[in-house]
């Protein structure tokens, strides 16, 4: 279960570590003695490594970012960091918000735990290892890429590796909150709050709710207990006319705390519904339109390790282009995003790095599926932001594997979440007479996502014309649409990799969309340009160009054709 961190006591382990790339893996088989314990210096002199002075390297970063000659480097590094921990709290864990890809972590010779995925947060307990001075901790991060992971070998995005997401000690006592998640109906004439609490430790005598702006209180009663922690569960029921809802243009938030005798989490909640009716998507019962952008979680020259102000900065470019929706691709982007959405009133479309080829018919890899989806889910189902879990882009729908496994998929983010859409990327099939959606797995979701390049890499950007679209059939969004274009690059409309072809692209898309009912909503590809190793022409050189921005933010034509388009529409 989710450790959650954020109204919590905890110590940043953010600043310099020392790193040791390690490709030949040597220091796994030689700085270990038998009983697995790292050394602390390098026994034989002459010596070879210091573990006090590799290279220096900030964290949270992307080692390559950091290290020039680095930068294409994938494969294992060991991180050490030396810290004192002057908290005396009951119980300490080491919580990692990300490593990409695979991680083992030791602290004072302790092997603490094992993670594999590269984009979801994950912590150990650390209680009986961690000493009030001077402890060791050692991290390997290995970003190999390989055929039995999630994502797979090849990817349309740069592999950067490291512990790019903040690491913390976070202090708990004996009985703590581990984890809450609030749903919320809306009802004629009430809201309705239901609660689950995780408690971790002793079984509590009660567990209490409050929400203070609201005068609510609240007791809620013991309902499991499942892998050492003992879920409580109840509602909290409030006035309707009490309670200002959450949605795009007024998106209030709500203190929330669960209290046990000796514990307290304090979370910021929304109250909205959303659901399916007919072709469209609801918002507290009413049908929204999505106006979206997709985005990597890139910034130039710190790979995935975002600062507040590169957040600051998307969240300014969505308002200029008038989106009230973003496609956070291909893979968990950090959390602060989707906190920040829920602030700004910008709903999300989150997923798991199921791109492409997955090993879909080994167990393990299945497993490996199952705990991404819950480990993004569970950090972020309190977010009123998060309309849709989307399970997968752009997997191959006439493979059989696929198709049994990704519905058990969808059933697995609805047992998780029920109050959430279930969508994927998938394709429109060309027939004779124009598309079709064809993939089986659109009958299982509740939002169909199409990724359509159209007059790029084939047929012209109105042919989406000839897509009728089914008014029975699920709504629709436009996932991906998009044509690469240079920065600063000009030349006539018909000339690829101009910013006038670019623009040109997305009048002759939107014009062909518009008015397709199926269609609810659109997120092109894509707000800035991203690195991608595949991509190597004189345009492109190392960079997918299908930004509106380029990689230094600078705007392209099709920006504005796009904010043209939303702004008309709002
Ligand atoms: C896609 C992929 C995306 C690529 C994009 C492209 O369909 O989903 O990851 O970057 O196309 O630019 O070709």
């Amino acid at each position: 279960m989710f450790l959650h961190t954020e109204s919590r006591d905890t110590q940043s382990l953010a600043g310099t570590w020392q790193a040791f790339p390690d490709p030949y893996r040597w220091f796994e088989d030689n700085w270990f003695d038998d009983s697995g314990v790292p050394f602390e210096r390098d026994p034989a002199p002459p010596s070879d490594y210091d573990v006090d002075d590799g290279y220096a390297v900030e964290v949270p970063g992307c080692m390559g970012e950091q290290i020039e000659a680095l930068r294409y480097y994938e494969g294992l590094t060991w991180y050490v960091r030396r810290f004192d921990h002057a908290a005396d709290a009951d119980r300490a864990f080491l919580r990692f918000g990300a490593v990409n890809y695979a991680a083992d972590v030791w602290l004072n010779g302790t092997h603490v735990g094992h993670h594999e995925g590269g984009y979801t947060p994950f912590s150990f307990e650390v209680t009986g290892a961690i000493e009030p001075t001077d402890n060791l901790l050692v991290v390997s991060a290995d970003n190999t890429r390989h055929d039995t992971a999630i994502p797979e070998t090849q990817t349309d995005w740069f592999n950067f590796g490291g512990i790019f997401r903040p690491v913390d000690v976070v202090c708990v006592p004996e009985t703590f909150v581990r984890h809450v998640k609030v749903e919320t109906n809306i009802e004629p004439d009430k809201v309705i709050a239901n609660v689950d609490a995780w408690i971790d430790g002793d079984d509590p005598e009660g567990v209490a709710v409050e929400l203070p702006e609201l005068d609510a209180k609240a007791t809620v009663d013991r309902a499991a207990t499942r892998d050492g922690l003992v879920r409580f569960s109840g509602t909290v029921e409030l006035d309707r006319d009490a309670v200002t809802l959450w949605d795009a243009e007024q998106p209030r938030l709500y203190d929330i705390a669960v209290t046990c005798e000796t514990d307290r989490l304090d979370e910021r909640i929304g109250f909205r519904e959303v659901a399916v009716e007919g072709g469209d998507v609801l918002l507290n019962g009413e049908p929204v339109e999505l106006r979206g952008v997709s985005m990597h979680e890139e910034s130039a020259g710190r790979g995935r390790a975002l600062t507040a102000s590169d957040i600051e900065r998307r969240f300014e470019w969505l308002g200029q282009l008038g989106c009230n929706f973003a496609r956070l691709a291909h893979y968990p982007h950090t959390e602060r995003i989707a906190r920040r959405a829920d602030e700004e009133g910008i709903l999300l479309w989150e997923e798991v790095p199921a791109y492409w080829q997955i090993t879909f018919e080994q167990d393990d890899v299945q497993e490996l599926y199952r705990q991404q989806l819950r480990e993004l889910i569970q950090r972020d189902w309190n977010r009123p932001s998060v309309l849709l879990w989307s399970i997968a882009n752009e997997t191959d729908h006439e493979d059989d594997v696929r198709n049994r496994v990704l519905p058990d998929m969808v059933a697995y983010v609805r047992e998780l979440d029920e109050t959430r859409l279930v969508t994927a990327a998938c394709w429109l099939d060309e027939t004779e007479t124009g598309f079709e959606l064809r993939d089986p797995l659109a009958d299982t979701l509740d939002v169909v996502g199409i990724n359509e390049y159209r007059g790029w890499y084939e047929g012209k950007a109105d042919d989406l014309n000839r897509f009728a679209g089914d008014p029975d059939g699920p709504p629709i969004v436009i996932s991906e649409t998009g044509a690469g274009a240079e920065w600063g690059n000009h030349g006539p409309a018909d000339e690829r990799w101009t910013e006038e072809f670019q623009a040109a692209y997305y009048r002759d898309t939107l014009r062909a969309i518009d008015g397709n009912e199926q269609i609810v909503g659109l997120s092109p590809w894509i707000l800035f340009d991203f690195m991608s190793p595949r991509r190597l022409n004189p345009h492109q050189r190392g960079y997918n160009r299908k930004g509106l921005l380029d990689e230094r933010g600078r705007k392209k034509r099709a920006f504005d054709v796009l904010a043209e388009h939303y702004r008309g529409r709002q």
